[in-house]
C-alpha cells in the first residue's frame, strides 16, 4: 500500500452530495424496514480528477448511531478540514488526521475512500491493485430480509440460489428464526446457510439461540447488543454454531479484544463500520494471521460502495462469499457503469481499472440528488 501512497495528493475540494434511490422491495431487518435508500456520496477532487466514496450510515441511528445528519456535521465540521488543510502523504496520514476525532467511523471512511479512488485514478491502478488485492473475482452470497409469509421468504431463497448466489443469510428476530432457518434447511440441505439478527437478542434468549444449532448454520452474525463483547463470549461458548460479529467490532481494538474473548469465531468487515481502508486492512491482517476467516458486509451501498466491497473482498483472507449482491438485486439503475453482475456461479468480477474500475453516472446521480455542498481547499 505505501509506495503509491507517499506522493502528496492536494486535494482541491470534496462534495457532499445526498441522492435517494428507490429499493425495488422494501427491506426488513430486526430494527426496522426500509423503503428507499438515502445515500451519502463523497467526492474528492485533485489533480484534476475526481474520486469517489460513499458514507454507509442510514438515515435513522437503529444499525448505529451514525445518521446521514451526524455524518454530514462530522465531515463539514471536523473531518474535510482536516483533509483539506495540507496536502495528504498517504492513507496513514489521513487516518492519523481523522483519529484525533473520536467516532463516526462512516464519516471517516467514506473521506478514505473518496481519496484512495483519487489515488487509485492518479496512479492508473486498480483499488484492488492498491490495497493488495489477490483474487480477480470474489464469491457473493445474499442478505434477505425478513418477510410477510415464510412462502415469500422461501421464494426469494429458491431464487437467488438459481442466480448462483453462493451463501443465503437470513435476516432474524425472536419469533422469526427457528422455523424459518427449519424450514430453508429442508429444502436446500446443502447449501451455505446463516443468519443475521441484528442484535435482537439477549443471554435470555439462550435456548432459543441454541435451538439453532441443529440447522448445520455456517454462523450467526451479531445475535446481541451492537456494542457487547462479553455476553457474546459467554453465547459463544455454549454454542456449536461460529458466531460472528458485525456491529460490535468498530476497529481493530475491537477485533483484538473479541478474538482474545472468544467473542466470535468469524468477523464481518465492513469499511464503513470499521472507519475506512486503514482499519478495514489491520483487521484483516489481524484475522489472516490468526486463521479467522473474514468476509465482506453490505449496507445497501450504491455502486461506488459496492465498487469499494467488491476490492475489499479480493484480499486474500476474505474466504466466505459477501454480500456483495448485483446492483439489480436492490435498485431499478444503479450509479456507476457498467452495474455490478452476479455471474452464474456466483461470483462477480473485481474490476481491473484505475480506482474503482466503473464509471460514475453522473447524469443519472445528478437526477437523483436532494441536496449538494462543496467544501474548498484550506491552503
Ligand atoms: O447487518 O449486515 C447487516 C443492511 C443494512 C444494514 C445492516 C446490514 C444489512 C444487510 C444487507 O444485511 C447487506 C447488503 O446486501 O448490502
Ligand atoms: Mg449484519
Amino acid at each position: 500500500m505505501a509506495d503509491h501512497s507517499i506522493r502528496p495528493v492536494n486535494v482541491d475540494s470534496v462534495e457532499i452530495r445526498l441522492i435517494r434511490l428507490p429499493l425495488k422491495e422494501a427491506f426488513e431487518t430486526s430494527f426496522g424496514r426500509v423503503h428507499s435508500r438515502l445515500i451519502f456520496l463523497v467526492s474528492v477532487v485533485g489533480h484534476g480528477l475526481s474520486g469517489w466514496g460513499e458514507v454507509v450510515a442510514m438515515e435513522e441511528p437503529l444499525y448505529s448511531y451514525e445518521t446521514i445528519g451526524t455524518a454530514l456535521h462530522a465531515i463539514r465540521d471536523y473531518l474535510a478540514p482536516a483533509l483539506l488543510t495540507r496536502p495528504v502523504e498517504g492513507l496513514d496520514d489521513l487516518a492519523a488526521r481523522f483519529a484525533t476525532f473520536k467516532g463516526h467511523n462512516m464519516a471517516k471512511a467514506g473521506l478514505e475512500l473518496a481519496y484512495l479512488d483519487l489515488l487509485g485514478r492518479m496512479w492508473e491502478l486498480s483499488l484492488s491493485g492498491l490495497i493488495g488485492g489477490t483474487r480477480a473475482r470474489v464469491p457473493v452470497g445474499v442478505s434477505l430480509g425478513i418477510q410477510p409469509t415464510l412462502a415469500a421468504l422461501m421464494e426469494r431463497v429458491d431464487r437467488y440460489l438459481a442466480l448462483g448466489y453462493q451463501r443465503i443469510k437470513l435476516k432474524i428476530k425472536p419469533g422469526w428464526d427457528v422455523d424459518v432457518v427449519a424450514e430453508a434447511r429442508r429444502r436446500h440441505p446443502e447449501i451455505l446457510l446463516s443468519v443475521d439478527a441484528n442484535s435482537a437478542y439477549t443471554l435470555n434468549d439462550l435456548e432459543r439461540l441454541k435451538a439453532l444449532d441443529a440447522f448445520n448454520l455456517l454462523m450467526i452474525e451479531q445475535p446481541l447488543d451492537h456494542d457487547d463483547l462479553l455476553d457474546h463470549a459467554t453465547l459463544q461458548a455454549e454454542l456449536k454454531t461460529p458466531i460472528c460479529l458485525d456491529e460490535s467490532i468498530t476497529g481493530l481494538r475491537r477485533a483484538e479484544q473479541a478474538l482474545r474473548l472468544g467473542s466470535c469465531r468469524l468477523i464481518n468487515i465492513k469499511v464503513g463500520r470499521v472507519g475506512g481502508y486503514s482499519q478495514a486492512l489491520a483487521i484483516h491482517d489481524l484475522c489472516h494471521a490468526r486463521g479467522v476467516p473474514v468476509w465482506c458486509g453490505g449496507m445497501l451501498e450504491s455502486g461506488v460502495g459496492r465498487a469499494h466491497n467488491l476490492a475489499l473482498a479480493s484480499l486474500p483472507g476474505f474466504t466466505l462469499p459477501g454480500d456483495i449482491s448485483a446492483s439489480s438485486r436492490y435498485f431499478e439503475r444503479d450509479v456507476i457503469v457498467p452495474e455490478v453482475r452476479v455471474a452464474a456461479d456466483g461470483t462477480a468480477e473485481v474490476p481491473p481499472g484505475p480506482g474503482l474500475g466503473f464509471a460514475v453516472d453522473l447524469d443519472y446521480i445528478e437526477n437523483c440528488t436532494e441536496a449538494v455542498e462543496r467544501i474548498e481547499r484550506e491552503y
